[in-house]
């Protein structure tokens, strides 16, 4: 529908960059920090070397000084769990306590909103050795311990709070759920129990934030997109719902609506993944709602409807973990009207406006951007530029959907580039690069770690100086 567009991003719009605790700090051992599944994963890793990442842990004033020149309203990290408790519970690290102190109160001096992450993929290793992390009801009680203490310890300074980043991609990738399973069938079923376990963690955090910080607000950190039909077939408009409710939606029913919807319990029982749930979950769930609602978003995906057959009966999943079909509901194919980042993932700005209706449309909740951008292969010219034309065009298009989200009156309350700095990517390594700052790193050469503003640090700075009205 094409609107008057007479609606402005609002004054106190949350023009904000993100990180991630594994992905930028770094000092990955140091002053008593305890080891994540993450940890365990890379710390030999052959793509890149992570334990200095960007070095974040120790240049975080300098790096906050930029965030001030960029004029950023709120800039969004994570905790390392296992700064604060190196064995997951019981012990505290005061070195990790003071981290974050100094890191938060820098920030509040520069007038920069700190958004919390409570936990970003890098799971206390104690605690799955313990009892198998995620997969154990143990966990919860452990989590709402962790969030409490944080609670406790930043709540007077920290307003805007999100409980865990993207428990969809955690309980499908079983190294980030720290466990070892090789039956893949055992695997995803322990996965799906994982999920069912996370979101009473949130719940029961939930719960106990409304009486510790009653005037702040929290919610959970998803990945979402839309998932288009490849044509107008009704059974391709159906595989194109369906993907959506397995992928997405199932997982915000739970967070918001407090239930598993009816066809994807049907789902999970065709496919033996129904996970135990315990008398009280359900009400603890609606009881305990999120304030709004963190979507990190990149890309779309289009499906066409794929039946089963005797030899790929229901249940069969095509490609690795984030399946790119499943017997008897879809099949991802490529959508020719979308150009691709050089990783194959098809940029869509149309897609993100898009997702801002439906998230609204079905949950009714305040929204809040918390990823969207570009990871390219940048080129530091003359040791002193990079020229990143194609991430502006890429942030330009999808804040100009952002506004237009906003002139429908959706409420979306803010927007975080990912990342604010070059970071190790969930995948690929130092190769991948999608800050506003260059760092100069590659994968094994740690060169100087120098920071260099990219020439979308400048668009992104007249942007926020002009909340949003210049965007060219
Ligand atoms: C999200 C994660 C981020 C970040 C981003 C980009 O899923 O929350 O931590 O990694 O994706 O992904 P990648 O680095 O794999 O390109």
């Amino acid at each position: 529908m094409q609107l008057i567009v007479n609606k402005k991003f609002p004054d106190n719009f949350l023009w904000g960059a993100a990180t991630s605790s594994f992905q930028v700090e770094g000092a990955w051992n140091d002053d008593g920090k305890g080891l994540s599944v993450i940890d365990m994963k890379k710390k030999d890793s052959t793509i890149t070397d992570f334990t200095v990442a960007s070095d974040h842990y120790h240049m975080y004033k300098k790096d906050i000084k930029l965030m001030a020149e960029l004029g950023l309203k709120a800039y969004r990290f994570s905790v390392a769990w296992t700064r604060i408790f190196p064995n997951g519970r019981g012990e505290i690290n005061k070195k990790g306590v003071e981290f974050y102190n100094n890191l938060i109160n820098e920030l509040l001096k520069y007038g920069i909103e700190p958004i919390l992450t409570i936990y970003h993929f890098d799971y206390p290793q104690k605690l799955v050795e313990e009892y198998g992390g995620w997969i154990s009801r143990k966990s919860i009680e452990d989590y709402v311990n962790y969030a409490c203490f944080l609670f406790k310890t930043f709540g007077d300074r920290v307003k805007y709070w999100l409980t865990i980043n993207e428990q969809d991609h955690v309980m499908r990738m079983p190294y980030r759920l720290g466990i070892k399973e090789k039956d893949k069938k055992v695997a995803e079923k322990l996965g799906y129990q994982a999920c069912h376990n996370m979101c009473v963690a949130t719940a029961k955090t939930i719960e106990n934030f409304r009486k510790l910080l009653p005037r702040c607000k929290i919610g959970p950190a998803v990945s979402y997109s839309m998932v288009y039909p490849a044509t107008n077939k009704p059974e391709d408009i159906l595989a194109s719902r369906d993907c959506m409710l397995v992928r997405y939606n199932y997982l915000l029913d739970l967070h918001c609506k407090g239930k598993y919807s009816p066809p994807y319990w049907k789902y999970l029982q065709d496919r033996n993944l129904t996970p135990t749930i315990y008398e009280n979950d359900e009400k603890l769930l609606t009881e305990n709602k999120p304030d709004f609602i963190g979507i990190n978003y990149y890309a779309t995906s289009t499906v066409r409807y794929f039946p089963a057959t005797d030899e790929n009966p229901i249940g069969t999943k095509f490609g690795k973990l984030l399946p790119e079909g499943e017997s008897g509901i879809y099949m991802k194919i490529r959508n020719d009207n979308l150009k691709t980042t050089d990783w194959g993932w098809e940029i869509d700005p149309i897609g993100l406006r898009l997702c801002l209706k439906e998230l609204y449309d079905r949950y009714e909740l305040p929204l809040l951007i918390t990823e969207n951008g570009l990871g390219a292969h940048d080129k530091l010219e003359n040791n002193e530029i990079v020229n990143d034309d194609y991430r502006i065009d890429y942030l330009r298009q999808h804040i100009e959907q952002v506004k237009l989200a906003i002139n429908e009156d959706i409420p979306v309350i803010g927007y975080c580039v990912w990342s604010f700095m070059d970071l190790v990517s969930g995948h690929d390594g130092f190769d991948k690069r999608y800050g506003l700052v260059y760092v100069n790193r590659e994968d094994f050469d740690l060169k100087d770690l120098r920071r260099i503003k990219k020439k979308s640090f400048y668009w992104y700075k007249r942007v926020i100086e002009t909340n949003g009205e210049k965007l060219y």
